[in-house]
């Protein structure tokens, strides 16, 4: 064995060790209690930047812990493996997408298996591959069985010179296409949806089983399904066509004085009259090119059109002029609403704009509102007025308040029905892309929409596509691959070229690492069943809405195709903290500089000479401060990177980059190393572990013994519930100190404090503790050893009985600890109900301290 602390010389010797011994192998056996830890798998990008880095040492010492606390333990990794880089890749540099992907995937798990992670490689799953697609489109086809996926005309972005649909991240914030700079438009296409609202109920309310997430996500995941509670109320035109609307307060009704449907509501045609239909026609067009996020901006001027109709108010029967604006959208309740500008600060703006008559029917407790004066909608509690059987009702959402007593009321007289809302849409998840997974259906003249059967899956990517950058998907073009007799009836038929969001890949991959290598089956839910619910999840907080959300409603309708018998797929989860470094800012124009270009004593603007400021910020590569994981291995080794790592900040707070404590973890790990080698060479046969404490210890021995057992419980304590693993680590560095300073170093207490050492350290610094562990001789892995158990007699302090005098006079004793110093002492002694009964208001002159015996006060 080296005498000096090389990382290099022992990283990849255990690594090849543990992978031929199978160490991190998932235990097939299930008589332990399981532990799933479980990180978000990586689009392979082909880097591996520091946020990786840190997600997965996060994850891995948790399962190291789990592991060595004698759970079965599954730690799993994979690749997100579609999506649209690896698309442009094919455009701009010509390689194929699958190739740029598997190098990309190889070059990534490499570097992984360089941080020494414990994975059980043959769990790996890569979404691209068609043994994984496969039963995505299984799954696709459950949906649709279960009536969950479904097509439907849809308003996308369409760029009319590349003649393809955008993503909302591709076109920029004038409305350009990315990537032609052509204006886009909003076109009408046939889509593909995931009926995700119909779970929207329920993804809301069992978020409250979740209290092992962070309060933010669950109240992300709560702002994102948005329920609102109100009523369905059915107003009247005068040609007798129903005309519903949703309100969140039918306690309203009385002061409705217009209403607005919008521009793409059906009856709109119906009800324009030929008078007002060349400004309805207009003005629908203008509508239809805006985005969602323009028509509903809240400081935008109103804008809107009459359709020449009136509707009756079912309340009483009051006529009233119906409007279109874009400010109503179709796809949120009935896609029509009562305006009630007194009360509706959207309306009232429309109101006044359009010289609309206003109704106040809520009046505030302290002043009284009038409709000509008053200069912004009241939207406050207060009591109703001028609202029929409504009038005196305090105006509120709570209980025997007035949106309550108004759902009753339009109950009992059949005019509408209190119901919820969600802001939740339907989940748009076809692509016109090549590099997805495809949907696995054809389209028959005759038969309409054909599910592949079965034994036909996986329907797979043609592999001889070209990608040229302009027009359509390269799969709408391959009429070979497109052309297919019908499967239910045989005539010719038409695949559909659309392919899957890579949300879909990604929503279900964990339920596949249980069972990952299934040929028959998507996963056997006996396995799946046994190991899920994951019991950790790490990831990032930019997941906090979408896949977990996707993920949660795949886990409800499988549990509702009777696949699974759970309702919620991640226990616990930690959204780990960004990783951010210094970059160098002029703080006049914004721009970043290369620390390598600068004189970091005096950092100065190369172009203008401005003094730049320091600033931390997430690592990236346009603000020069990105810090590659490789360089750091080199140097330092994998166990330096992931204990600076883990030292730096608490999992989920963001961390900050500092050489110097990198360095200082390095050192560390160096005075551990020679801590060990020491002792491994003095006693080189010397067996430790004889459990102490029963003979005759030393006072040396005791207090060694106490560090040890104190170590093992806080190190314990940092690692269950909040994964305090910075201060385990400060416990750990405190242990190895408490070890050098001992003088009791051929004792067995000392024999047990190093293998005790060892054992902690095991999760953070894996290698080098396993190096030191068979430096010591003894058997078998130190991963496989048992967690290290505290023992309570070890931390019991002894107690002495001290005696107080006054003046000299014996008046007691009192207990305390018996390793207590001078000031200690005094300080008990002080407080102690027994000398405050002499000494309480009285100037103490002196007070002598002998050790161990007695305190004497001398007071006036
Ligand atoms: C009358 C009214 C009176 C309203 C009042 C509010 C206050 P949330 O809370 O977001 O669910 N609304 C309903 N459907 C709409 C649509 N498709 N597009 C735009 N707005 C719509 O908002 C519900 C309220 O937003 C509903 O209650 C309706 O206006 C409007 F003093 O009805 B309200
Ligand atoms: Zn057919």
């Amino acid at each position: 064995m080296e005498s000096r602390y090389n990382p290099a010389a022992i990283e990849d010797k255990w690594q090849q060790h543990w992978a031929e011994q199978g160490v991190d192998q998932t235990p097939e056996a299930t008589d332990k209690p399981k532990f799933y830890a479980l990180s978000m798998f990586p689009y392979p990008s082909g880097n591996l930047h520091m946020g990786h880095v840190r997600n997965y040492t996060i994850t891995d010492v948790i399962a190291r812990v789990r592991r060595m606390q004698g759970y079965r333990v599954l730690h799993p990794m994979g690749w997100d493996a579609f999506g649209l880089p690896a698309e442009n890749a094919a455009i701009d540099r010509g390689v194929h997408p699958a190739k740029w992907t598997y190098q990309n995937v190889a070059q990534m798990r490499a570097q992984l298996q360089r941080l020494g992670l414990s994975y059980d490689w043959q769990r790996e799953v890569t979404t691209c591959s068609p043994d994984y697609y496969r039963w995505t489109q299984w799954i696709f086809l459950e949906f649709l069985k279960a009536g969950l996926a479904y097509q439907k005309e849809a308003a996308v972005n369409w760029d009319p010179v590349d003649q393809t649909v955008l993503a909302n991240e591709q076109v920029d914030s004038e409305g350009r296409s990315w990537r032609s700079g052509a204006m886009v438009e909003r076109r009408l296409l046939k889509q593909w949806f995931f009926k995700i609202t119909a779970y929207a109920d329920q993804l809301l309310k069992d978020l409250e089983q979740l209290d092992g997430w962070p309060e933010r996500v669950r109240l992300m995941q709560e702002n994102w399904i948005g329920k609102s509670t109100g009523a369905e109320v059915v107003f009247t035109t005068e040609a007798g066509d129903e005309l519903p609307i949703f309100t969140t307060r039918p306690d309203t009704l009385w002061g409705a004085t217009f209403m607005v449907l919008s521009p793409e509501h059906p009856l709109v045609e119906k009800l324009t009259t030929a008078k007002q239909a060349k400004q309805v026609k207009a003005y629908q067009a203008e509508a239809a090119s805006k985005s969602e996020i323009d028509r509903t901006a809240e400081d935008r001027e109103k804008t809107g059109v009459w359709t020449g109709s009136y509707a009756i108010n079912p309340v009483n029967d009051e006529r009233i002029p119906i409007w279109i604006a874009d400010y109503v959208l179709m796809g949120y309740g009935t896609g029509a609403i009562m305006a009630v500008p007194a009360h509706d600060q959207r309306d009232f703006e429309f109101a006044k704009k359009f010289n609309l008559p206003i109704k106040v029917v809520v009046q505030p407790p302290d002043q009284t509102i009038d409709a000509d004066t008053m200069i912004e909608a009241y939207p406050h509690d207060g009591v109703m007025v001028h609202s029929g059987p409504l009038d005196g009702v305090p105006a509120g959402k709570g209980a025997g308040q007035s949106v309550e007593a108004a759902v009753q009321w339009l109950e009992q007289h059949g005019k509408g029905t209190g119901t919820a809302n969600y802001r939740l849409r339907d989940w748009l998840i076809s692509r016109q892309r090549y590099w997805g997974c495809p949907i696995p259906v054809v389209h028959c003249p005759s038969c309409g929409i054909v599910p592949v059967p079965d034994d036909q899956l996986p329907v797979c990517l043609p592999e001889d596509v070209e990608f040229s950058g302009r027009g359509p998907s390269p799969l709408a073009k391959l009429e070979s691959w497109i052309n297919v007799p019908c499967p239910s009836c045989g005539e010719p038929a038409r695949r559909e070229t659309d392919t899957m969001d890579t949300f879909i890949c990604s929503s279900w991959y964990y339920l596949r690492y249980p069972d990952a290598c299934n040929e028959q089956q998507v996963f056997d839910p006996a396995k799946t069943n046994d190991w899920m619910p994951v019991d950790q999840y790490v990831g990032g907080i930019e997941h906090a809405i979408l896949h977990l959300l996707y993920s949660r409603f795949f886990t409800k309708v499988l549990r509702d195709r009777g696949l699974l018998n759970f309702d919620e797929p991640f226990k616990r989860l930690l959204t780990q903290g960004m990783v951010q470094a210094a970059a160098y800012k002029n703080p006049k124009t914004g721009k970043y500089f290369a620390p390598s270009q600068l004189d970091l004593s005096n950092p100065t603007d190369p172009e203008t000479g401005e003094p730049l400021e320091v600033v931390f910020e997430k690592m990236s590569k346009s603000k020069y401060n990105g810090i590659d994981p490789e360089q750091v291995l080199a140097k330092y080794g994998a166990d330096t990177a992931r204990m600076f790592i883990l030292f730096k900040a608490p999992p989920e707070k963001d961390l900050e980059w500092d050489d110097a404590d990198v360095e200082g973890q390095f050192r560390f790990l160096n005075r551990v190393w020679r801590l060990v080698t020491e002792f491994a060479e003095r006693n080189a046969v010397q067996r430790a572990g004889q459990k102490s404490g029963q003979g005759q210890l030393s006072k040396a021995e005791k207090d060694l013994r106490y560090a040890i057992h104190y170590a093992i419980q806080q190190v314990s304590e940092d690692l269950e519930g909040d994964y305090q693993f910075n201060t385990a680590v400060s416990e750990l560095m405190k242990l190895n100190n408490a070890l050098s300073d001992a003088t009791c170093k051929d004792s067995p207490i000392y024999a047990e404090g190093i293998e005790t050492l060892l054992r902690l350290l095991a999760p953070f610094a894996p290698h080098l503790a396993e190096e030191l562990w068979h430096s010591l001789e003894r058997e078998g892995s130190v991963h496989q050893q048992a967690w290290p158990q505290a023992d309570p007699s070890a931390l019991v302090v002894d107690e002495i009985a001290l005696v107080i005098q006054i003046m000299g006079k014996t008046r007691g004793t009192i207990q305390v600890p018996a390793q207590a110093d001078k000031q200690m002492l005094e300080q008990y002694a002080r407080e102690s109900e027994l000398a405050q009964k002499y000494i309480a208001g009285k100037d103490i002159k002196k007070v002598i301290v002998v050790p161990g015996k007695l305190v004497n006060f001398v007071v006036e």
